[in-house]
């Protein structure tokens, strides 16, 4: 048992099957790099569970929570709004599965877009979500599940290269933390 099973059984619940298995890869994955990387493996479990807490909300929902609960959207988070079940998940995080450790909440905040200078945990979400075994990215993602476990600023920066391009591929909106974290992690690595 690495994560609670009381917010398992409700994530479990609330769901699709789908998303459920890749919440509990994720928080295998970040268990496993919580260990190499010495970080609290049972806190990278518990951020890994609730990452996508707020992923299955409606667009109509992300946005009424935002209204009622005066969170604020960013330019980015107004054109697309499937943005915003990473601010939302934080905050549900908080209301109804009592996380208040505020590097759990910016794990789960800064899980899709990531952003300049993150912590130890807030790297290691994103990471795990995006190598998380039932992934199927193209590009290096062989690659990238190896450097995981080596260097996770490298991870960190093959990761926001393959989604930019494949973001620019699909036309999709970029939003500019996205593209302020690659450019904070290329110029580390420099
Ligand atoms: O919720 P998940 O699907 O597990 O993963 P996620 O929350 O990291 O979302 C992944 C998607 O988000 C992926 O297709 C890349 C996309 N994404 C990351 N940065 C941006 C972005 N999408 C847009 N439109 N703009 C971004 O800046
Ligand atoms: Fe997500
Ligand atoms: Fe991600
Ligand atoms: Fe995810």
């Amino acid at each position: 048992l690495i994560a609670d099973q009381k917010i398992t059984q409700k994530l479990k619940k609330k769901l699709s099957p789908k998303r459920y298995e890749h919440t509990l890869s994720v928080t295998k994955v970040a268990y496993e790099l919580g260990k190499a990387h010495h970080y609290n493996p049972s806190k990278a479990a518990l951020a890994g569970l609730l990452h996508d807490c707020a992923k299955h909300y409606s667009n109509k929902k992300l946005l009424r929570l935002c209204e009622r609960y005066a969170i604020t959207k960013s330019k980015a988070e107004e054109l697309n709004h499937d943005l915003l079940h990473a601010k939302v998940g934080a905050f549900i995080a908080r209301e109804k599965y009592h996380v208040e450790d505020p590097d759990i909440l910016n794990a789960i905040t800064y899980h899709t877009t990531g952003r300049p200078s993150m912590s130890l945990l807030e790297k290691i979400v994103y990471i795990s979500d995006y190598i998380e075994p039932g992934r199927k990215h193209g590009g290096r993602l062989d690659l990238i599940r190896r450097i995981a476990y080596q260097d996770l600023d490298k991870a960190m920066l093959y990761i926001l290269e393959d989604t930019l391009e494949y973001l620019h591929h699909r036309k999709a909106t970029i939003d500019p933390v996205t593209k302020e974290t690659y450019n904070y992690y290329k110029k580390l690595r420099r």
